[in-house]
């Protein structure tokens, strides 16, 4: 009976062993608990959906860490991703591609890639590596181009040189008509889903007559759209029941997207996009999907008066997970793998502009439960964050700047 007894409880305490590490997964401690770290008024008293929809319990990193200055040499930078042996790949809104080494040696520009028009909002804007990039060396990466009848958001591939001075066979393999003469609301991100397939955010190009265009099935501006390498839809797309709807597109109802990011244990693709006076949105992608841009939001016009019917809510239209109202001007984004700093596992970290901090939000079952400002000291815009090979985050600014942040 004893030994029974035993066995019994040596089960029990394996099994609790197993389901401990694979709650952690999404519920490490993640910090001291704080006041919401939004203090000021919302700019309406428009009611979430949800308890914890906005202004979600502040929580505090407990693990010391520090952020440095890499180099404060670059200039209006717009993307930086991870190469293969650590050093990282940043595009410069200008139109130029560099290759910053941890060391903060910054290269000459990298040649070869086709005219930006980098007029307000616009220029060389979100990029990403093919998952073969070790062995094809093929960067994709989004920008604004200037064509007959205005500006779109474009997509280009090509390959970096083994000497790494040029951009070869640049070729642009996606336009998101129509175009506009707006230079402003690209959207700009880029990444490889699991499937290998890339997904670019686009923008609804932030004018009056291009605004309803984010609920068009027939026009790519306001979409995540999903294509091949080759630019063409990709498989597995969600069928519109509208019979001419774009095959590319993968969810709708989008303003200016700049952040995407792929969740380390669900593999679902999160999105962060600028809403106007208020509404700063943060959405987790389910395929053909409506986001309800300009139908439903949580801001204002610039001006002070209603979007639209003034509504947050409508059947058929997804909730963000998250919202800031007053905004902090989300834009790149990262979630956190590994655990050098516990409390950051699966987090998701974000760069603000207007907020001039990073972002932590601590998710738990796809719902934020908690929220921390890092960085604020600095008076950054941060523009994009990325994790490199090291574990760390690095993250460049609207100032030139790129920081490393890691666990002291
Ligand atoms: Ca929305």
């Amino acid at each position: 009976m004893k030994s029974i007894n035993y066995i019994l409880s040596l089960s029990i305490a394996v099994l609790t062993l197993f389901s401990c590490s694979n709650d952690d997964k999404n519920t490490n401690n993640p910090g001291t608990p704080t006041d919401p770290v939004e203090d000021n008024d919302a700019n309406t008293n428009y009611a979430p959906a949800f308890e914890g929809q906005t202004r979600i319990t502040g929580v505090q990193t407990n693990t010391s860490y520090e952020a440095k200055v890499i180099t404060s040499a670059l200039v209006s930078p717009w993307g930086v991703k991870t190469l293969p042996d650590g050093r990282l790949l940043v595009t410069e809104k200008a139109g130029n591609m560099r290759i910053v080494k941890v060391t903060g040696e910054v290269s000459a520009k990298i040649t070869g890639l086709p005219t930006v028009n980098s007029a307000e909002q616009g220029g060389l804007l979100g990029l990403c590596l093919d998952p073969d990039f070790a062995s094809n060396r093929m960067i994709y990466w989004v920008f604004s181009e200037a064509i007959t009848g205005g500006n779109v958001t474009a997509v280009a591939k090509g390959k970096l040189s083994t000497d790494e001075t040029k951009i070869e066979g640049a070729t642009v393999i996606y336009r998101a008509n129509p175009a506009n003469s707006s230079a402003k609301h690209y959207g700009g991100r880029i990444l490889f889903d699991k499937q290998g397939n890339l997904v670019v955010s686009t923008g609804e190009r932030s004018v009056l007559q291009t605004r309803p265009l984010a609920q068009s099935l027939v026009g790519s501006l306001g979409k995540v759209i999903k294509i091949n390498k080759d630019g063409v839809a990709a498989t597995g797309n969600p069928v519109f029941s509208q019979a001419n709807a774009l095959p590319e597109l993968f969810t709708y109802g989008h303003r200016n997207p700049q952040g995407l990011a792929i969740h380390p244990s669900t593999g679902e693709i999160w999105l962060s996009e600028h809403g106007p006076r208020g509404g700063d949105e943060i959405n987790r992608l389910v395929a053909g999907k409506n986001y309800g841009w300009p139908v439903i939001t949580y801001g204002i016009e610039y001006e002070g008066q209603a979007i639209g019917e003034g509504i947050q809510k409508k059947e058929g239209m997804e909730q963000p997970v998250y919202y800031w109202d007053p905004v902090v001007s989300p834009s790149g984004m990262t979630f956190y793998k590994g655990n050098r700093v516990p409390e950051w596992e699966n987090n998701l970290f974000i760069g603000a502009l207007s907020g001039q901090h990073i972002i932590r939000l601590a998710i738990q079952n796809n719902r934020v439960i908690g929220e921390e400002r890092l960085l604020v000291s600095e008076g950054q815009r941060f523009r994009d964050i990325t994790q490199g090979n090291d574990g760390a985050l690095y993250a460049v600014t609207d100032g030139g700047r790129l920081y490393k942040i890691d666990k002291k």
